[in-house]
């Protein structure tokens, strides 16, 4: 049984109140390790340990703050198989995605902000013959950083490298339902030899250790990646105490796909978008809107690719489609299934939990579900599923589609579907949507800016919008 430690002032410790919390493997349903059931104490004590840093860590040139970022970041690509059966073991997610994906983006995040730092310049405002303006952007001091299950290590690192960058010391707290690679991940930095205190991680429950965090007045900021209820709770406790904060939610994001598009291309990446890490990806396309005149062949093409998609051991070869990340998680999924049908939605294929054979046959697996037939607006096509669920709608106009895309209460991603380079940009301007990718999916360049409209969040992360969110910028005058 592996046993998880906290990661406070450079050591590797238990909760002070020694206990621990079961960690399962949603693959076989079995508890496979323990984490520490941590409380305000603890958040206490990382707080005061990062509070101490502070002073020295803000004051080492960023080049040197960067080399211990790319130190960590070639630390991760060492130790990219451990790492990547742990995050298959901990998520349910195959092997062969947390080794392409997860692993290696843990990895960029590191040295991508660790050289970020060095190039990251503030602005002057030169009045000719009047006044000097320049800006200093100071660390904001100790912050949070409270990361969810989906994409683990990839997520955690995604917020902790540009605070770390930018001079902050970090208090982290990674989901509860999968902490394996965050401790891993301390290891790495003890190995790395960053001061103690600069980072520490905290285990345990958010109701209990994320609360603690986000009420502790030391913290200036808490940068929170889960679920949109959860961020307005957390919006609720910090305001009044005028954190900053980044909040990144959920998504119901549309893909729409028109007549002229590059079929055979739309089918294969809208299969991956639809199912990609059992859907769990806030930026997973679970409406898909057909126009009309391709709808059939669309349809057919999309189903015969969900019927080649291999649900089973994570850790085996052949496997695309893992477990889900919990059973509480699959039993919330199967329930939209069910409401799908009671709402009138025609079942194309799935629908059904998967019974794997042998070490699995304990595990939350799920067949790939896609339903037709259901009104854009009813609850299926509203509401956050986060699971391998979506559902295929025909269109006839660019101004339904578009009224459709944006009728939700989210705003996070869409994709787009065209050979009409005007239309990808007009519709792409019109819809309501953080983030928009034009005949692909899930392209990320780390330098632009990452987030969500409407209910999906505020603010954004990436490149330099990281960079200034960990900053507090000072505006100083001289008279000339
Ligand atoms: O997330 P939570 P859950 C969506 C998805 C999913 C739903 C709920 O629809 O079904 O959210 O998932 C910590 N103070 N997404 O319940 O609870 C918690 O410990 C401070 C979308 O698992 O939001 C964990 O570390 N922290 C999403 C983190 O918040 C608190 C990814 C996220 O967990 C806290 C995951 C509190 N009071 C779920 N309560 C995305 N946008 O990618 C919990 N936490």
């Amino acid at each position: 049984m592996v046993q998880l430690q906290n990661y406070i002032n450079g050591l590797l410790v238990p909760a002070a109140n020694g206990q621990y919390l079961p960690n399962i493997e949603p693959a076989t349903g079995q508890v496979f390790s323990q984490i520490p059931a941590s409380d305000a104490q603890d958040v206490t004590q990382a707080v005061r340990a990062a509070e101490a840093a502070l002073p020295a860590w803000r004051r080492l040139p960023a080049e040197e703050r960067g080399r211990l970022l790319v130190r960590i970041a070639e630390l991760i690509e060492r130790d990219l198989e451990p790492l990547a059966q742990a995050e298959s073991q901990d998520n349910g997610k195959p092997v062969s995605l947390a080794r392409t994906v997860d692993i290696p983006r843990a990895a960029s995040n590191f040295a991508f902000f660790g050289t970020a730092a060095q190039h990251f310049a503030s602005e002057t405002h030169f009045q000719e013959g009047v006044a000097l303006n320049y800006t200093v952007r100071h660390p904001l001091g100790v912050v949070a950083c409270i990361s969810p299950w989906n994409l683990p290590l990839y997520l955690f690192t995604w917020k902790i490298a540009p605070a770390l960058a930018a001079g902050c010391c970090v208090v982290a707290k990674p989901s509860e339902v999968t902490p394996y690679t965050a401790f891993l991940l301390s290891e790495l930095c003890l190995e790395a030899g960053l001061p103690a205190g600069v980072l520490n991680i905290v285990h345990g429950t958010g109701p209990v250790v994320g609360q603690a965090l986000v009420e502790h007045p030391s913290v200036k900021a808490i940068s929170f990646t889960g679920g949109t209820k959860t961020g307005e709770h957390i919006a609720r406790t910090a305001a009044p105490m005028f954190k900053k904060l980044s909040l990144e939610l959920g998504g119901k994001n549309p893909n729409l796909i028109f007549a002229d598009c590059d079929l055979a291309e739309a089918v294969r990446t809208s299969l991956r978008s639809s199912f990609a890490n059992q859907g769990q990806i806030c930026l997973c396309g679970s409406r898909i809107f057909i126009e009309r005149s391709i709808y059939e062949p669309f349809k057919e093409q999309f189903l015969a690719g969900v019927a080649g998609l291999t649900v089973g051991d994570p850790q085996a070869a052949d496997t695309s489609q893992g477990a889900l990340v919990s059973e509480a998680h699959l039993e919330k999924v199967l329930s939209y299934i069910e409401l799908a049908h009671q709402e009138g939605g025609t079942l194309l294929a799935g629908g059904q939990r998967v019974q794997v054979a042998g070490r699995c046959a304990g595990g939350y697996f799920l067949q790939p579900t896609v339903f037709e037939g259901l009104a854009p607006d009813c609850r299926v096509n509203r509401e956050e599923i986060f699971g391998p669920v979506v559902t295929l709608t025909p269109f006839d106009t660019e101004e339904q589609v578009l009224a459709w895309a944006n009728g939700t209460e989210y705003g996070l991603a869409a994709t787009i579907w065209t050979r009409d380079l005007n239309r990808a940009h007009r519709v792409a301007h019109a819809l309501h949507s953080g983030i928009v990718w034009i005949n692909t999916w899930l392209h990320r360049d780390l330098r632009t800016p990452f987030g969500g409209m409407k209910n999906s969040g505020v603010g954004r992360e990436g490149g330099l919008e990281a960079l200034r969110f960990f900053t507090e910028p000072q505006s100083i005058t001289v008279k000339l």
